[in-house]
């Protein structure tokens, strides 16, 4: 197992689920860390919480990655300590809204649009040149099933995950040559706080998601992108779907009640 001690971990949407999960794994690991996310003060919690458990460096960065002035001036305003990102985690996203294409809200489809797909391509933008420059990096994309198969209503949602894996797909391509490795995780379902978002804040509508099923939880994607990351330098894993063993594809899902 490659160690990752005193490695620099970007982390984007590190306020809630797979982020903050991925924050406590690789801190466990002794990685320094970035945590990155528009809610400052949820951030400083999780590295409270951190620095309970370990000794852990950690630089706090409120940023909106729809925002690509922002992100340009995060990354090159760095502290020098603190610059030379050697993983990178794209995981910022969300889904809004669950609705028939031809009655999809507009103003939805931008902000998935924006997140998931162009913030994630400014993160890359501005990381990747560095790690070139220094011969080393990993850059690991968090997709979805849904990248892989289009739900009912799901479309746009479907469409901005479809886009991360080909964007994956193809930066694995043009770094061939370096010692970069590329991972897109995708999983099924996971309990976060993404079902709450994608309804708006409509908790009940959110909650009979995970109704009679037993979903992945935060951690268990957190150890998958671990795992990742950590094989020997030679190994790259190209992608990684994983889902509960309730789940067996995008729509088929077993409920116990
Ligand atoms: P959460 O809603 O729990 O977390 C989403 C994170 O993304 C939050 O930390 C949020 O932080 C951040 N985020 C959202 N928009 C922005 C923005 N504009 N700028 C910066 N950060 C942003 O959901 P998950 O943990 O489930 O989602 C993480 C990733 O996993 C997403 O890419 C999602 O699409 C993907 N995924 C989730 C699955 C699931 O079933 N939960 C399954 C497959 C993939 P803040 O609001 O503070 O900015
Ligand atoms: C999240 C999983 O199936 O709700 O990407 O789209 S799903």
């Amino acid at each position: 197992m490659l160690s990752i001690q005193n490695q620099i971990v970007l982390i984007t949407g590190a306020s809630s689920g797979i982020g903050a999960a991925c924050a406590k794994v690789f801190a466990n690991a002794g990685a320094k860390l970035i945590l990155a996310a528009r809610r400052l003060e949820r951030l400083q919690e999780l590295a409270d919480e951190v620095s309970k458990n370990s000794a852990t460096d950690i630089h706090l960065v409120e940023l909106d990655v729809r925002d690509r002035t922002a992100v340009e001036s995060a990354i090159s305003t760095l502290p020098p300590s603190w610059s030379e990102i050697d993983i990178l985690i794209n995981n910022a996203g969300l889904s809004r809204g669950l609705d028939k294409l031809h009655e999809g809200d507009i103003q939805d489809w931008e902000e998935m649009i924006d997140t998931n797909i162009k913030g994630l391509l400014y993160l890359t933008r501005y990381v990747v040149p560095g790690m070139v420059k220094r011969d080393r990096g990993y850059v690991v994309n968090i997709g979805s099933i849904a990248g892989h198969q289009t739900y009912p209503s799901g479309n746009v949602y479907c469409g901005t995950k479809a886009a991360v894996r080909a964007i994956s797909e193809g930066l694995k391509q043009d770094l061939l040559g370096t010692p970069i490795r590329v991972s897109s995780v995708d999983p099924g379902m996971v309990e976060t706080e993404f079902s709450d978002v994608r309804f708006h804040g409509d908790s009940d509508r959110a909650n009979k998601v995970y109704q009679g099923v037993k979903p992945l939880t935060p951690d268990d994607v957190a150890d998958v992108i671990f795992f990742c990351v950590t094989r020997p330098s030679h190994v790259n894993i190209n992608e990684v779907v994983l889902m509960p063993v309730d789940q067996a594809s995008a729509t088929l899902v077993n409920r116990r009640s």
